[in-house]
């Protein structure tokens, strides 16, 4: 785990791998939001996240993490709600509001995140890297259970640009990560045209290449190496 600078405000790192959509969440939204911090890569696929100093940090031995001075949070959405509400910034300011971006996140957290990183480690990572993907019948319930949450967001961005409505909240920060993973896989099969709409406009915003977004995207030089 080696610190990379970015800045640097004392008391705010983020524990982060770059290939990870999750951590790519948080990346995003320290950019849109224009906080520094320290970042600190744990390569998952070297294991770095199974080390037992690792896991004192995250007993779940996930990434990502962030640190704000004593104060230590997992789980992506909860950071992201945290970040939001620290700087008062990107975030509904009604409580109705709030409670509908919740919805969206946890929506998000049950529906389609874990099943869009199935197919994507799967047809994306795996091939690349080597690595162990899951069976064509696993991945075949996966879609089965994934297409209607995915329907269901389609028709929300063919009414609005962002997911609250007209402006950027962090909320787009979660799906920009997360709805990027269908991204040349076999759900990416045209027929999400608001969804791939969407992420055009989001990923032509300056934060998705200062999160390095492209690392999930991207796996031409990763064979053999599994390196980063
Ligand atoms: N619900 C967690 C999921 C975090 C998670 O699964 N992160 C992945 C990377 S995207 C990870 O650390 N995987 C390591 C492993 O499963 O061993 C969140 O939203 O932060």
């Amino acid at each position: 785990m080696e610190p990379r600078e970015c800045g640097m405000l004392p008391g705010m790192r983020l524990f982060s791998f770059r290939r990870s959509p999750n951590a790519l969440k948080v990346r995003l939204a320290l950019a849109e939001l224009r906080e520094e911090y320290e970042l600190i890569e744990v390569n998952l696929f070297r294991g770095e996240h199974t080390q037992p100093q690792y896991a004192k940090l995250n007993p779940f031995k996930r990434v990502p993490v962030l640190q704000a001075g004593k104060f230590t949070l997992s789980e992506s959405n909860a950071i992201l709600m945290y970040l939001a509400r620290k700087h008062q910034k990107l975030w509904p300011a009604r409580l109705e509001g709030e409670a509908l971006a919740m919805q969206w996140m946890t929506f998000e957290a049950a529906h389609i995140v874990r099943q869009c990183s199935t197919v994507w480690w799967s047809e994306r990572v795996a091939p690349a890297t080597g690595m162990k993907a899951a069976s064509p019948k696993k991945i075949a319930s996966i879609i089965e259970e994934l297409t209607p949450a995915l329907e269901v967001t389609e028709a929300h961005l063919a009414k609005h640009q962002f997911l609250m409505g007209g402006h950027y909240t962090l909320v787009d920060s979660c799906f920009t990560a997360t709805l990027s993973l269908i991204q040349g896989t076999q759900v990416d099969s045209g027929r999400f045209g608001s969804i791939s709409a969407y992420l055009g406009r989001m990923r032509a915003r300056p934060s998705w290449a200062t999160a390095e977004g492209d690392a999930i995207l991207n796996f031409d030089n990763v064979k053999g190496s599994q390196a980063s």
